[in-house]
Order: C-alpha cells, then sequence, then structure tokens
C-alpha cells in the first residue's frame, strides 16, 4: 500500500550521512502553530567598548584589533586545535584509541558593525565575506586536509558575542561528519558516474516542492533528509569542489541567495534567527575528489516561535533522530516568508 508522506509515520534517508531519520507529520496534523512573539526591540550599538571583536578594541590576551572597515579574520585565542608536526602519532592500548592531531583556528568578524547580522549587511558587504572564506579556504587548504569554514549564531547555539562573526577550524584530520559524506559521494559516484548532490539538485528542480529559493548560481531547499525543523542546504548549480573555485558571477550571486535565505529566516519568527551553519568541500588531500560537491548546511534549532527550540531528545540519543513537520511544509513556510527584513518595517 502506498503511504502518505505528509500524514504518516516513516523514515528518509540522508544521502549524505547514510543515516536514517523518523519522520511523524502525524503528530502535526493540527494546523501550522506558529506564534509571533513580539519583536525584541534591543537597539545595538554599531560600536560596542567592551566587545573583543569591534575595531580598536583590545581581545582577552590584550592583543588589539586594527581599525578594520569590513572584515577581519585573527587567529583563535584559544584554540581547539594547535599546530604540532607529529602528525598521526596513533595509541592504541587494548580499547583506548588516541592520535595527535594538528591544525589552526581563526575568527572571522563579518563586519566592523557590531550591530548587524549577515542578514542586515548589503550585497558588497556580503560578497567581502564569500571572498574572505574563498582566501581563507585557498591558504589553509595548502596546509591541512579539512578546512571547516562555520558559524554559530545567537546565544542558543553558544555563540558568545553577538558581533557578527565565524569561525574556521583547520585539520590534519577529516571529521567524522566529513567522512561520511566522502564515503556516500564516493560510493554514489563509482556507481554513476556522476556527482551526487548535482543529481538530487536536478531532482528538487524537478519535484520543486522543497526549494526554498534560487538564482542563476544557486538553490536552496530544505533537504529532503532534513533533521532541524528549518534545516537547508545551499548548492552551485554547477560542479563546484570549493570555494576558491567559484568564479566573480557565481560569489555575488551566492551573497545574494544568502542574504534572500538568512532574511526569510529572520521574517519567519521576526527574530534574529539563530543557527549553526558551515560549509562543505572535497577535502584538501591532493586527492581526485571530483565525486565531492560544495555545499552549505544551515542547522537551526528553532521549531515554532522565537522561542520554542527543538532539543533532541533521548529517543534520538538511544535510537534515531526524529522530526515532526515535513521538510515539504518548512519549505512552503520558508517560501512564503518576505525576503524585505521585517526591521525595515518596525
Ligand atoms: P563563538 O562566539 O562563535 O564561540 O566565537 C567566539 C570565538 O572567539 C571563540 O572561539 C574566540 C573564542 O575562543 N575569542 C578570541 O579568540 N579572543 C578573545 O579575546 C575572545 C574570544
Ligand atoms: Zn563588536
Amino acid at each position: 500500500m502506498n503511504f502518505d508522506l505528509e500524514k504518516q509515520a516513516h523514515s528518509r534517508k540522508n544521502i549524505l550521512t547514510g543515516e536514517w531519520i523518523l519522520v511523524s507529520p502525524q503528530r502535526n496534523l493540527r494546523p501550522w502553530q506558529g506564534k509571533l512573539e513580539k519583536p525584541k526591540l534591543t537597539n545595538p550599538e554599531p560600536y560596542e567598548p567592551n566587545c573583543y571583536l569591534c575595531p580598536n578594541n583590545s581581545r582577552s590576551n590584550g592583543q588589539k584589533n586594527p581599525d578594520y572597515k569590513d572584515t577581519f579574520v585573527f587567529t583563535n585565542d584559544f584554540p581547539a586545535l594547535i599546530e604540532v608536526d607529529n602528525n598521526y602519532q596513533s595509541k592504541i592500548q587494548n580499547l583506548l584509541y588516541s592520535r595527535a592531531v594538528s591544525g589552526e583556528c581563526r575568527v572571522i568578524c563579518f563586519s566592523s558593525r557590531h550591530d548587524l547580522s549577515l542578514a542586515e549587511m548589503d550585497l558588497l558587504a556580503i560578497l567581502k565575506v564569500v571572498d574572505l572564506w574563498a582566501q581563507q579556504a585557498k591558504e589553509l587548504a595548502k596546509k591541512y586536509n579539512w578546512v571547516q569554514i562555520f558559524e554559530n549564531k545567537g546565544e542558543i547555539v553558544g555563540c558568545s558575542n553577538s558581533h557578527p562573526h565565524g569561525q574556521i577550524w583547520a585539520s590534519d584530520f577529516l571529521p567524522n561528519e566529513v567522512i561520511k559524506e566522502e564515503l556516500q559521494q564516493l560510493r554514489y559516484f563509482k556507481l554513476h558516474k556522476s556527482p551526487m548532490l548535482l543529481d538530487y539538485l536536478r531532482l528538487e528542480q524537478i519535484q520543486k516542492q522543497r526549494i526554498v529559493s534560487e538564482n542563476e548560481h544557486w538553490i536552496v531547499v530544505v533537504p529532503y533528509w532534513a533533521y532541524w525543523p528549518f534545516e537547508t542546504l545551499v548548492l552551485p548549480k554547477r560542479h563546484v569542489l570549493a570555494l576558491p573555485d567559484l568564479n566573480k558571477n557565481e560569489r555575488a550571486s551566492l551573497a545574494e541567495i544568502l542574504k534572500n535565505l538568512l532574511t526569510r529566516y529572520d521574517n519567519l519568527f521576526q527574530t534574529s534567527f539563530p543557527y549553526m551553519s558551515g560549509w562543505h568541500a572535497a577535502p584538501s588531500n591532493g586527492k581526485n575528489n571530483e565525486h565531492w560537491q560544495l555545499h552549505a548546511h544551515y542547522y537551526p534549532p528553532l521549531l515554532r516561535s522565537a522561542k520554542l527550540q527543538k532539543f533532541v531528545a533521548s529517543y534520538e540519543w538511544l535510537a534515531q533522530a526524529q522530526r515532526d513537520i515535513t521538510a515539504e511544509q518548512a519549505a512552503e513556510l520558508l517560501r512564503e516568508c518576505s525576503i524585505i527584513h521585517y526591521k525595515e518595517n518596525l
């Protein structure tokens, strides 16, 4: 019997990780319960004397930031990874495995303005962030197998400072999530002689139900296997391995699609939308990585309002990831959001 994906419990496979997710739309047959809290009217200043990321301010180690105008990158003063040259010394004692790791951590300020987020920055300013991501990826790829560019936005995902910023952690090892994507994409490429995410993109263009936004060079979808309620995947329409490979037009249109997506996010619950996000590109391990396709993941924790967040529940840690609203429903809600930022009408 054919089951109805909009009404019945089912599982979907994340083709990037190979893992299954339980989808329970029957828990959600009640109409959309989204609730708009009154937008929080905080009025942050463009310059904050106590912020360690604002221009000319001192960081905790006493170093002074330059009088930067657009973006600024510096080595994280509390790095999680440190550069060492004893690569891959491993130690196995019975069941206890460990190995030495080497890496570098950097912080990227997206803007000198303390009061803006990427969604509120203009396209030229966002383009400067895109260019910096590409430049940093290129530089660190010469030295490390993996360059993880990411952003934690909002207090509920542990971001310590509202000054718009992201981070880069580069490492000599491929992290777990990357190994899963590597294996899945490689397996598909060997079988079909085509990059998996490009074939997936074509499918989304035909089905259309999960597209949030698209422009000449980019597409944003709520992936079929999304876990977070409003998770999205940002994909270039052409086969691209890494950020430095993007041409000028593709970078400008990336800035445009990011502003579009992040404005929709902010408008959904009229709040500065929190998320975890980052880029996945082909590893810089010197291998033939034609099976890879560059993409960005956005993982926002909010569920139904600016205050209601999804918690990772016991069943999920013990058994399997689970969601209620379907990816198609989430995509529709994001599609309905305006691309004019709500703060412009306050
Ligand atoms: P998050 O808020 O996204 O965690 O990033 C802040 C980073 O900035 C964090 O990794 C670093 C922290 O280590 N940092 C500095 O490098 N110097 C400072 O003076 C404060 C924070
Ligand atoms: Zn600041």
